[in-house]
């Protein structure tokens, strides 16, 4: 799953990013009304699964925003930015940068960075601190690159029933990179971490509104030691063979693979050994999903205090139907190729089914390219409709631990961990 970054574009890399390059101005652009609390009709989640028509729901409903380095967006909110991937995109199992979804915590994001004053800090219970700069991060340990899927933990929130509060997002809070930076491992290991430590903190650049000390002034996430998902992260300092967009994390990042997006921390700048568990706001109450099968619970139970609740980690299997999305009518008896895209966090998709009707067969659909065991993998189904009249088509994922989407729905009082089988409805029409 890894590959060296040629030695060409490591060089190109640090040309672009050693002569601060990295200054780049977000605060030029102009601002947007606020639509930052445009939630669709109160109380209602949207559908379960999306139909034809000129709005069908398949992201969230919001207006195009074109931020900087970024292509038009559906935007949830302009402070923090949130913004989603069109649907689209998805037909590929790369998603471009400029098209990849963006979500922030707290108001005051960084608009620029000075990598020549910039430093990366490993500090806290360790024997050797070190600040290192963006060259040392290229040139003192060896590059590697892989993909794999950044997906909020929220994605897809507005289908909860009953409706949850947060960001309500469609499906495009995901997508898929190729990541490359320097094993996580290695950083911690120069560090030497000392005896005592139970986690490692990361904590990005920007900072939230109110004083210091705030709950949630800093953003701040916490792995524990023992976690395997360690050796495989890596702090990553490119994307796609490029330098992170501000929006996504630049200068660095963490990535996490198979973990939901809220561990892979952008602009990360200390990264801190703990000798006891982080209990900051975003790990706790944060980001917390049920101590249960699927992470499923009740209202009620909540209500009760019933439900022990612990830290988010891997990302459930999913899958998705890109295309027909249900805005042209599909001529009946010709066949049309629909396509789409998988993924879990508990390693690779082994089997993607499509079905043409709620009740009707599964049958297998074709996996294409195999991009890792953390990307999203395509796949595509060659469908017949016999007559005119609607259809639900359905895509339905499993993968290599034996997980399949489930028919129901997850509730949580988060709203994680959606991956409920996705429905498109399309109409087919009599061929003139
Ligand atoms: N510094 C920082 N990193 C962060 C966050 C944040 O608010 N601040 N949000 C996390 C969450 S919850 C998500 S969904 C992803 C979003 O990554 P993206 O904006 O690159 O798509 O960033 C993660 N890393
Ligand atoms: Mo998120």
């Amino acid at each position: 799953m890894e590959k060296n970054l040629h030695n060409s574009s490591r060089r190109s890399l640090l040309k672009i990013l050693g002569v601060g390059a990295g200054a780049l101005a977000l605060d030029h652009f102009f601002q947007f009304d606020a639509f930052a609390h445009q939630q669709p009709a109160a109380g209602r989640a949207l559908p379960t699964f999306t139909g034809p028509g000129a709005n069908p729901y398949w992201n969230s409903v919001g207006k195009m925003a074109t931020f900087p380095q970024k292509a038009p967006m559906v935007m949830l909110t302009d402070r923090p930015v949130q913004l989603e991937t069109p649907r689209n995109y998805f037909l590929d199992a790369i998603t471009p940068n400029d098209a990849f979804f963006v979500r922030w915590h707290l108001e005051s994001t960084p608009n620029e960075i000075d990598l020549s004053t910039w430093r990366l800090r490993i500090e806290g219970n360790v024997n050797n601190p070190l600040q290192l700069s963006f060259p040392d991060l290229l040139r003192k340990f060896k590059p590697v690159t892989f993909a794999a899927v950044n997906q909020c933990s929220g994605n897809s929130r507005s289908r909860f029933e009953p409706r949850v509060p947060g960001g309500q997002w469609g499906n495009g809070a995901m997508g898929c990179a190729r990541w490359t930076g320097v094993h996580f491992r290695e950083i911690l290991n120069m560090a030497g971490i000392k005896s005592g430590s139970v986690q490692v903190q990361m904590q990005g650049l920007e900072r939230g509104k109110g004083p210091e000390g705030m709950p949630s002034y800093e953003f701040k996430k916490s792995l524990n030691l023992t976690d395997p998902v360690l050796d495989e992260s890596i702090v990553a300092y490119a994307m796609n063979g490029e330098p992170l967009p501000m929006l996504n994390g630049f200068p660095v990042r963490l990535i996490v693979p198979g973990y939901f997006a809220t561990y892979w921390v952008k602009c990360l700048s200390s990264v801190r050994l703990l000798d006891k568990p982080d209990e900051n706001f975003w790990m706790n109450p944060g980001y917390r999903v049920p101590d249960t099968p699927g992470g499923n619970t009740n209202p009620a139970d909540v209500k009760a205090g019933k439900v022990k609740m612990i830290p988010i980690s891997r990302m459930p299997v999913r899958s998705f139907i890109i295309s027909p999305d249900g805005d042209t009518k599909i001529p009946a008896g010709l066949p049309v190729t629909v396509r789409g895209i998988a993924f879990s966090g508990s390693g690779p998709v082994t089997k993607v089914e499509f079905s043409d009707s709620v009740r009707g067969r599964w049958r297998a659909a074709k996996l294409g390219e195999d991009l890792g065991p953390y990307a999203f993998r395509t796949w595509e189904a060659q469908w017949t409709p016999a007559g005119a009249g609607n259809y639900r088509l359905a895509a339905r994922a499993t993968d290599e631990k034996g997980n399949v989407q489930p028919d129901e729905g997850v509730w949580n009082p988060g709203g994680y961990l959606w991956n409920k089988i996705e429905q498109q409805e399309v109409t087919v029409g009599a061929a003139e």
